[in-house]
């Protein structure tokens, strides 16, 4: 069936209770970008690609909706039934800006699963669970208010949490760990995800002074120089995220030995079937990930936990989904969300969840 259109939404989501902080950025409102691509025959697949502000990744809303509109007339009159020759065409038309290629195989994907009748999850190779993990991400926020939050989520029922630090005193880094530590203990597992906001040497001194505490630290550095050059000196296992900006740079993280593991965002990479080739490579190497977004709403969330459930649970750090830190769903009646800190897997065909059209603006391209 070919494509008949190639429609273009932008949907603000303010972010509950003021502002998310982290080393690199504070957003106070994310700005989304809808993509529905629609066939002949009527049938809609939606995408979604929602960086967290300009300055977290090198990608932003409007870089998205920009590349989305030089690549769609190059889609229209395609026939849908090679999801390969679609990303070629992407390709042929522009070069990178993977997050907003990732929007539009989120929509080919969803149109693929309502044609065939199954989820994205079977598309993606199929469901191993019908219920995946998430885990809570803190705010870069005081030593005992987080070790707070960190022990009332460990009690709703989060297996995981990731503690942000970064982008001030090394002595309120410290404590926070050390505090979060205490309040939960071996509760749940943990991440220190400095958002690439520490020195090599900053980083050094974390992992001295926190020695004992079981973390795995993420993106500690900017750059993956930075982080490459903490291998051997640091006993906490290293994870990435931010610097894995495509494929390639997943792949010399995986064969260097870098990273232990990876905070992994679906549209940074590409969309849902860059991610399976991600995933793919992390279980050759047992190297366990998240499938996590930046930011965004219901049709970005479900496409991660579909991901999500094909992933070796034993290797999987969990679905982080903006759920908990916006108001509404773009999808009222059958949202994304999380309960007891885990995501029922949508069994609808496609991605199983539609934004409602009356409370969306007029395409803006
Ligand atoms: C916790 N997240 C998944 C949400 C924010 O976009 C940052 C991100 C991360 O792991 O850095
Ligand atoms: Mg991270």
């Amino acid at each position: 069936m070919r494509i008949e259109s190639i429609k273009v939404y932008q949907v603000l989501l303010p972010v509950k209770g003021g502002a998310y902080r982290m080393a690199s950025d504070t957003v106070q409102n994310l700005d989304s970008t809808l993509v529905e691509v629609t066939t002949e025959d009527g049938l809609s697949g939606w995408g979604e690609t929602c960086p967290v502000g300009p300055v977290y990744q090198p990608q932003h809303a409007l870089g998205a909706r920009a590349a989305i509109a030089e690549m769609a007339p190059g889609l229209v009159g395609e026939d849908t039934a090679s999801m390969r020759r679609l990303a070629k065409r992407m390709d042929e038309r522009l070069n990178g800006h993977n997050y907003a290629k990732a929007a539009l195989d989120i929509a080919l994907l969803d149109l693929a699963g309502l044609r065939l009748g199954v989820p994205v999850s079977t598309l993606l190779g199929g469901a191993l669970t019908d219920r995946v993990p998430s885990y809570y991400s803190t705010i870069v926020g005081a030593p005992d208010e987080t070790a707070r939050i960190a022990l009332d989520k460990v009690k709703a029922g989060y297996p995981r949490l990731q503690i942000k630090i970064g982008g001030r005193d090394l002595e309120q880094d410290v404590a926070t760990v050390h505090k979060v530590w205490e309040a939960v203990g071996f509760k749940a597992r943990i991440a220190v995800d400095a958002n690439r906001g520490l020195t090599a040497a900053a980083a050094l001194h974390i992992d001295r002074l926190c020695q004992a505490i079981p973390f795995v630290f993420e993106q500690p550095c900017n750059t993956m120089e930075e982080v490459a050059s903490l291998k051997g000196r640091v006993t906490h296992p290293v994870y990435l995220d931010e610097n894995t900006d495509d494929l390639n740079a997943v792949l010399r993280a995986v064969s260097s030995g870098i990273a232990d593991g990876f905070g992994l965002k679906v549209t940074r990479l590409g969309g849902l079937t860059k991610m399976v080739t991600v995933r793919d490579l992390c279980a050759i190497r047992s190297l366990p990930h998240s499938c996590d977004d930046a930011w965004g709403g219901d049709v970005i969330a479900a496409a991660c936990v579909h991901l999500a459930a094909t992933v070796e649970p034993s290797r999987f750090e969990g679905a982080w989904i903006a759920q908990e830190y916006i108001e509404g769903h773009t999808d009222p009646v059958n949202p994304v969300v999380i309960e007891n800190g885990h995501i029922r897997v949508p069994q609808m065909p496609g991605l199983g969840v539609k934004p409602e059209r009356s409370w969306l603006k007029p395409p803006v391209a």
